[in-house]
Formats: C-alpha cells, structure tokens, sequence
C-alpha cells in the first residue's frame, strides 16, 4: 500500500518540491495549508500537480487543527515544513514567529504522541540556527547562537525534536538546511527579489531595485535538490540530524553580478556601503540603489556548510552550481514578466 506522506507548509517552495518528489516516488501525498480566505496552490500548479495532491486546512497555531490532521490521515511519514520563515520580518513579528516555528513544532510533537507515535517526523531546521557562526564552516557539531527571533524560534524547534528522539524513542529527525533557492522562492528573499527585479528593471517594467547588506555571505543551493535530502533522513534505520549545505560560501553582492550579467547589463557599483549605487555601463542608468531599510538589527554575515556527514551516511550531494541556479532563476523571471505572468 502507498505511504502517506504530510506536508505542513504545502504552499511554500519547499512544500511544492517536496511533493512533487514524494509522488514520483509512489506516495500519497496529502497538504496541510493554513486557512485563508483562499488556498495558494500557484506553485503546485507551476510545476503541474495541484490535481495529484490532497489538501487539509491545518493552521499551526491551532492545536485542534493539527490532531484532526493527523487523526484523520495517520500518516506514515510527516514533514514539518510550515513557517513564518522570513528572517527581516520576524524582527517585527517575534511572537507571532515563536508561536508558529517554536510552539508550532512543540504542538504537532504532542499530537504526534497521542496520535500517530510511530510515524517518522521530518523538521525543517535551519542554518541561522549558527547566526553569528562559532565555526567556519559549519557542521552538526557547531555551537549555535542566533541572531533573530526566527533563529532563536528555529532553534527551540530544533531541540524538541532532539528531546523527543531521546525522551520518547521518536523517529524524528532534523535538517539543519543551509539557503536554497530556485524559480519558486519567495519574492521577498534576496536571490528571488535581485532575479525578479532586474528582469523588471531589463524589460522596462522599473527602473532600479532597492537592496540591502551587499556583503552578507550565503551558502546557497538548489531547492530541488535538498527535499531529496529530507526524504533520505526519514528512509534510514536510526533517526539524526544533518546539515545540507553545497560548501561554498558567496556575498549578496556577487550574486546581484551574477544575475545582471545573466540580463545583459555591464553593472558597475558607483558607490559602496549604505549609499551603494549600481549602474548599468552600457546606458549609464542607475539600476541599483541601497536602501537603509532592508539592514536588519542584527546580520548574520557568513554561513557555509559542511554537509560531509550527509554525503557519507546519506549519499546526498548537491548538483547544482550557483551559477546555473541564478541562470535559472533569471530565465524564469525573464520568461514570467515578457509574458505578462509577473507585472511590477
Ligand atoms: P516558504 O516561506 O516558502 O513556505 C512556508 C510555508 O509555511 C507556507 O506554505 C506558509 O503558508 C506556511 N505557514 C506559515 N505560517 C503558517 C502557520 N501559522 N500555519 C500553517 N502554515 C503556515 O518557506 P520555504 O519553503 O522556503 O521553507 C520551508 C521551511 O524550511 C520553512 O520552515 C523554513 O523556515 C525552513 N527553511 C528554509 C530554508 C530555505 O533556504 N528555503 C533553509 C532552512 C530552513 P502561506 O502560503 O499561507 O504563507
Ligand atoms: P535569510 O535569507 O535571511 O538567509 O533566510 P534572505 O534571502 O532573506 O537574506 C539573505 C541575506 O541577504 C541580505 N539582504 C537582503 N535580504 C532580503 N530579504 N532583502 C534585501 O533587500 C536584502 N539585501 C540584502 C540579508 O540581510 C541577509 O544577510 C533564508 C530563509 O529562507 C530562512 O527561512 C532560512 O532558514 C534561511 O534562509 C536559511
């Protein structure tokens, strides 16, 4: 009989990649999407499978939601994917963030507990768990410190689910996922936001892009790529934590390069720091301008991943390069507003 998997998170871009996988895989794929006044399926339409997947209104903040869930589905398999995950915004949403990413994990364990003990529970951890980072680079093994209220949330998830395994005999693991990005990405993430508004800029649709700390440094890799890593932690026989992360590390900066050059334009930074300009060479426009209010209070400056302990127990390995992940991004962007999909 087919497994059943559960998504939180199913309209995110993890959740859309995740369940794409999971079908080809034989699965019954069913996701827990937060009840508004409507249900955001854009990204399972995009890559052609909202028909194949079955939706549950399960909103993380409310208990009941989630023992209905998962009394109903019994699931052999759930991942917990569902956040407020946006790092700028938590700074101004921190409790609102802690009950989602710290309660919200702590509630689907205790549901879990009554309900379905047995089933084998993924978290979506993260690397601004490592914040302001102990260890270059970083492993399972690194000392955390956070540097914002989703790192600090993120991190109490983190642990409970370590707690569970150990007070409770969970099948529960933990990755710990470094940046991954791709065409799906939020449009408020910085790679999502450069590719998205400099096709806007290079089709005439704006006329700069305002941006924040060119100097942050990020490990960043392919979404598509890292939802195999979550399934190969719930296929082993004993239950872990891994980090997923491709090793190399790059500055907002150089991929705000990569991009324009993906656009045809000749950029050329006129300025540095909190007045940074960037121009285009080729017309002598402005294309780039730095804005004040995307610096967040406290900055992770550099994260990059050591995912050894995931290559040799896991067999999991990156493909993508960054380069060919910002050409992909670019492409789609580029497609998206010349056909009208995307307007400014
Ligand atoms: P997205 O922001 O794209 O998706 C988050 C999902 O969580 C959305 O489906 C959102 O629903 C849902 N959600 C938010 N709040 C609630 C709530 N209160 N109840 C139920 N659902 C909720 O994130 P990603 O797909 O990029 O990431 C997936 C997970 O992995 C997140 O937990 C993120 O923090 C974590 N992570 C991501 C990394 C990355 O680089 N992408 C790296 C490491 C960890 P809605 O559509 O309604 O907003
Ligand atoms: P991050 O991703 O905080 O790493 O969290 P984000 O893309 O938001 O920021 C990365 C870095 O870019 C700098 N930056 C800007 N960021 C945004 N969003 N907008 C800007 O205009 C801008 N200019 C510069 C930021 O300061 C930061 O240093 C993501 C999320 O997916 C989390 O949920 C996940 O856990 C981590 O990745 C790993």
């Amino acid at each position: 009989m087919a497994k059943t998997a559960l998504i939180t998170g199913i309209s995110g871009q993890d959740g859309a990649y995740l369940a794409r996988m999971l079908l080809a895989r034989g699965y019954r794929v069913v996701g827990a999407y937060r009840h508004t006044s409507g249900v955001n399926i854009g990204r399972l339409e995009e890559l052609g499978i909202a028909a194949d997947v079955e939706l549950i209104g399960t909103e993380l903040l409310e208990e009941s939601n989630i023992r209905r869930a998962l009394a109903l589905l019994k699931p052999d398999e759930i991942y917990n994917l569902a956040a407020q995950s946006f790092v700028g915004l938590s700074f101004e949403q921190p409790i609102y963030t802690a009950d989602t990413d710290a309660l919200g994990v702590l509630r689907l364990l205790e549901a879990m507990r009554e309900i379905c003990p047995h089933a084998r529970f993924y978290q979506a951890s993260s690397s601004e768990m490592f914040g302001k980072a102990q260890a270059v680079p970083q492993n399972e093994k690194t000392p955390f410190y956070p540097r914002s209220p989703y790192g600090v949330a993120n991190l109490f998830g983190h642990w409970s689910v370590v707690n569970y395994r150990e007070a409770h005999g969970f099948f529960a693991c933990s990755g710990i996922l470094f940046n991954h990005e791709s065409p799906l990405r939020g449009r408020d993430f910085v790679t999502r936001k450069v590719t998205l508004g400099l096709a806007l800029v290079a089709l005439g649709e704006a006329d700069t892009l305002a941006i924040g700390n060119l100097e942050a440094k990020r490990d960043w890799g392919f979404a598509g790529e890292y939802v195999e890593g979550m399934w190969m932690m719930l296929q082993q026989e004993q239950p872990d934590d891994y980090v997923l992360a491709t090793g190399r590390s790059t500055s907002v900066r150089a991929f705000v390069e990569g991009a324009a050059a993906g656009l045809g334009f000749g950029l050329e930074w006129t300025v540095s720091g909190l007045d940074a300009r960037g121009v285009d060479k080729r017309t002598g426009r402005t294309i780039i301008v730095a804005d004040p209010k995307y610096y967040r209070p406290a900055e992770v400056d550099l994260l990059v991943g050591d995912a050894r302990k995931a290559k040799v127990v896991l067999g999991w390995e990156p493909r993508t390069s960054l380069e060919d992940l910002i050409q992909m991004m670019v492409k789609a962007d580029y497609d998206r507003v010349k056909t009208g999909v995307i307007r400014c």
